[in-house]
């Protein structure tokens, strides 16, 4: 039996002690589960509480039984789901239960989803949508998810799709043709179209990452020298002591990381340790990963002790270091700052003045580096790096049919539609050429 076969089962609820746990169950045997505890399965579509048995005869749960028959389920398969008392005795009796009946196995990890894929349930984007769904922590994100599953990126992306298919197809029944001429305005007008919606797909490549920062988050490193006070800023933004503070040199060694909302994105902001020479090997590993997350991050923050004579000299060096998107905090001007500060740097006190006054403007310039300025931040319909490429792809070959010659190479402008249809296709995850096909054929005459 093939594994797509299978009856596939998985405890949907986290593990561990709740008060209800839900099991999913999903496949061409789902149904007979209920049989399998000694209950009667519930009609197709409604609920019916049960008593479950073990295969001993003795009781197991009272449980609610929901039985779905495919094709109108959400797999598209016949699913059974037991909605248990979340006692870890009673799921792992069900589990274990299910694992020793022939033709059931446990799911893999997405293949519920990967079922509801195959048939036609939702497609590729609306299969990473429901991930992003359950992986939400902010509102935005949230909301983006739900827009996603709505169709934001699918729904543009099929129509350019159609168009390109059509476009295709009129321009492949017209290579039959080559020896007459081609009539003017088909030209004109299929180079219109392929114009115009370049512009629509660049437009949508034009969103400054937003879609991506939005699901991603944001990384932000703190990044200067020993004791200028970036654990002491990490924890005035965290609110709480997330890393130890002390007067001696060289406090931090690993990365500390935490976790804040802004605005409806998460930012992950990093304490590193100090930058200095130093004999130490700990240490001196400590300072490496410092300077690569510094390097890697999507913005960093100086942090320098002001009243070090040295400290423009440190802010120097370290802006090569670190990545483009930065901004220079100078710490202690409690102790007076050594010369002045430049227009776009920030001066504090971390220790005197009040944590939500500085907590404040961190955020504000935090704001300034992560989001662009006038960004609407749900106008962004690409959410991952693979829509990105895919989309660059069918603009790129887009733009190459539009420089064809379509009197001279038809072919070569077919062949680049062709390739923009399926890096489309890649996106909503399909890549056939079925579509093509028909598409050509129906627009023959009738009898060729
Ligand atoms: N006077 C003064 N002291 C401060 C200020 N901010 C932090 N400190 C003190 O400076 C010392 C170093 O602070 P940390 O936050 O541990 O500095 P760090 O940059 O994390 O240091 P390392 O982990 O060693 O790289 C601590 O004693 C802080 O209390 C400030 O604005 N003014
Ligand atoms: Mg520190």
């Amino acid at each position: 039996m093939s594994r797509s076969e299978d009856t596939i089962f998985a405890q949907a609820t986290p593990p561990g002690r709740s008060a209800i746990a839900v099991i999913r169950i999903s496949g061409q045997q789902a149904l007979a589960v209920p049989a399998l505890f000694g209950a009667d399965c519930p009609q197709a579509g409604s609920f019916s509480l049960a008593r479950l048995f073990d295969r001993h005869g003795k009781p197991l749960d009272e449980a609610l039984l929901l039985a779905m028959k495919g094709p109108r389920s959400s797999t598209g398969e016949d699913v059974l789901e037991i909605h248990a008392h979340g006692s870890v005795a009673v799921i792992s009796s069900i589990l274990h239960h299910l694992s020793e009946a022939p033709g059931f196995r446990v799911a893999e990890p997405g293949e519920f989803t990967q079922r509801m894929f195959a048939h036609d349930k939702i497609d590729l984007i609306g299969a990473e949508a429901l991930a992003d769904l359950i992986d939400a922590e902010t509102d935005l994100q949230l909301n983006q998810a739900w827009r996603h599953k709505g169709g934001m990126l699918s729904g543009p992306v099929s129509e350019w799709r159609d168009l390109v298919i059509t476009l295709g197809g009129r321009l492949e029944a017209l290579i039959d043709f080559a020896d007459e001429d081609l009539p003017p305005d088909v030209e004109s007008d299929l180079r219109e179209r392929v114009t115009a919606l370049c512009t629509r797909i660049q437009h949508c490549l034009d969103d400054d990452g937003m879609g991506e920062a939005i699901r991603e988050g944001v990384t932000v490193s703190l990044i200067g020298p020993v004791n200028a006070g970036k654990s002491s800023l990490l924890n005035m933004v965290a609110g709480r002591d997330a890393a130890i503070v002390s007067d001696e040199a060289g406090t931090t060694r690993d990365i500390v990381s935490i976790r804040v909302n802004l605005d409806g994105v998460p930012i992950t902001i990093q304490d590193t340790a100090g930058v200095r020479e130093t004999p130490n090997v700990i240490e001196a590993e400590g300072i490496r990963r410092a300077v690569e997350a510094g390097r890697n991050a999507d913005a960093a923050l100086l942090v320098v002790d002001g009243s070090e004579p040295d400290w423009r000299m440190t802010v120097n060096r370290l802006r090569s270091e670190v990545t483009e998107n930065h901004r220079v905090i100078v710490n202690k001007i409690d102790r007076g700052v050594v010369g002045d500060l430049d227009p776009d740097m920030v001066g504090v006190s971390l220790l005197t003045a009040g944590d939500h006054k500085i907590s404040g403007a961190i955020l504000n310039l935090l704001r300034d580096m992560v989001f662009p300025a006038n960004r609407d931040m749900s106008a962004s319909i690409i959410t991952r790096a693979r829509h990105r490429h895919a989309l660059q792809a069918a603009l790129e070959a887009l733009e190459a049919a539009g420089r064809h010659d379509l009197h001279l190479a038809p072919e070569m402008a077919a062949e680049d539609l062709r390739q923009a249809v399926d890096a489309l296709g890649r996106i909503i995850g399909r890549v056939d050429v079925e579509d093509l096909l028909s598409s050509i054929f129906s627009s023959f005459c009738i009898g060729k």
